[in-house]
């Protein structure tokens, strides 16, 4: 059997996070919806007769019946494939949910919260989802396999071995997966895509489209192709195929030789961009200057810059300058008693001693 499995649209995303430029969401909104269009694009010109769609498929809380359109439209330009929806944690079935009210395509199936079995000729598939944000009593141990001479598919939204703070998404064992005996997990909830790792029985495809600077490289959909011969060998094709056509790139800028704001403007406007991703310019080193972004944002010529990231220090030897018998030698000291008094903050002792020592600079 053939299959496309994807996960983590978030369609309809806020994208308050993504960068300090304002029309970057809307962007990035037509790019998933884009994403999602090649998606169902390619599973018409291959033929493909099954859809895994293993989990937030859209943003509960932003979700706009124009998008829900928009996807229920593309699902109807595939009648012959049969789509399973496991409802995620952004996208939970309550009660005045999408999934719920609204009127899904024939070949659509939306499951709830209890494990459902779809049996087909080739193989068997288990699905379940969401009915809230959270869900911590997961139902995979009622799960007997009744047949394995077919391909046993499971299809959710999960955090595979997560750590405790993810226990409330569902949280399923791989040693539980693998005791049941599951020849494929269609999972999502990882952004992250897991198919090099694993052994291909459990698999996350990642977020169709990257959500930001904590996604980095490619995104897009499983292609997978399962048969099982009569002695029950089962052998996996599955492959990779990127749908995102944008890639989110973190450059270092080191400002350890820069003097002032249009330094580093310059130096940030000079580097080399493709403008097929979207970069954060991570700023690094030992400032000696004030970096005010603000400033700097419009210093910065290039549309592919969306997000920078202030990490420096201070760049002064502290230290070697208390020790000088000078005008700034005896003004770090009496700050730097001040911040050990606890009259000022660390944060502001950074600032006092910029401010400072630049005026007594020059
Ligand atoms: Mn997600």
């Amino acid at each position: 059997m053939k299959f496309v499995h994807v996960a983590d649209m978030h369609l309809d995303c806020a994208f308050n996070f993504l960068s300090n430029k304002l029309d970057l969401g809307d962007i990035r909104r037509l790019d998933q919806r884009n994403a999602f269009n090649k998606m169902i694009n390619y599973v018409k010109e291959n033929d493909i007769k099954y859809l895994f769609i293993s989990g937030d498929l859209y943003e509960q809380k932003s979700i706009r019946e124009s998008t829900i359109e928009y996807i229920n439209n593309l699902f109807k330009q595939i009648p012959a494939t049969k789509i399973f929806v496991t409802p995620g944690n952004h996208d939970p079935m309550i009660k005045e949910s999408f999934y719920k009210i609204y009127d899904w395509a024939e070949n659509v199936k939306i499951f709830g919260s209890n494990v459902e079995k779809v049996e087909e000729d080739e193989f068997i598939i288990y699905g379940y989802g969401f009915d809230d944000y959270i869900m911590n009593n997961p139902k995979i141990d009622e799960i007997i396999l009744d047949n394995t001479s077919k391909i046993n598919i499971l299809i959710t939204h999960s955090s595979l071995d997560g750590n405790k703070e993810q226990n409330v998404y569902n949280p399923i064992t791989t040693k539980e997966l693998k005791q049941i005996g599951f020849d494929y997990v269609a999972l999502g909830h990882i952004h992250k895509l897991n198919l090099e790792s694993s052994d291909q029985v459990i698999v996350y495809p990642g977020s169709m489209c990257s959500m930001g600077f904590d996604e980095l490289e490619k995104h897009g959909m499983i292609v997978g192709e399962i048969t099982k011969d009569a002695d029950g060998k089962v052998d996996r094709k599955l492959e990779f195929i990127p749908l995102d056509t944008k890639e989110f790139v973190r450059l270092d800028c080191s400002v350890d030789e820069m003097n002032t704001l249009e330094d580093l403007a310059q130096n940030i406007n000079q580097m080399d961009y493709d403008r097929n991703k979207y970069y954060e310019i991570i700023l690094v080193g030992g400032r000696h200057f004030e970096i005010n972004k603000y400033k700097l944002y419009k210093l910065i010529e290039n549309d592919s810059i969306v997000k920078i990231k202030d990490s420096t220090k201070i760049g002064i030897d502290i230290e070697e300058l208390e020790k000088e018998m000078s005008l700034r030698g005896l003004f770090v000291k009496r700050i730097k008693k001040k911040m050990e008094n606890g009259e000022i903050e660390e944060e502001l002792f950074e600032k006092a001693l910029e401010y400072g020592l630049d005026s007594l600079l020059s």
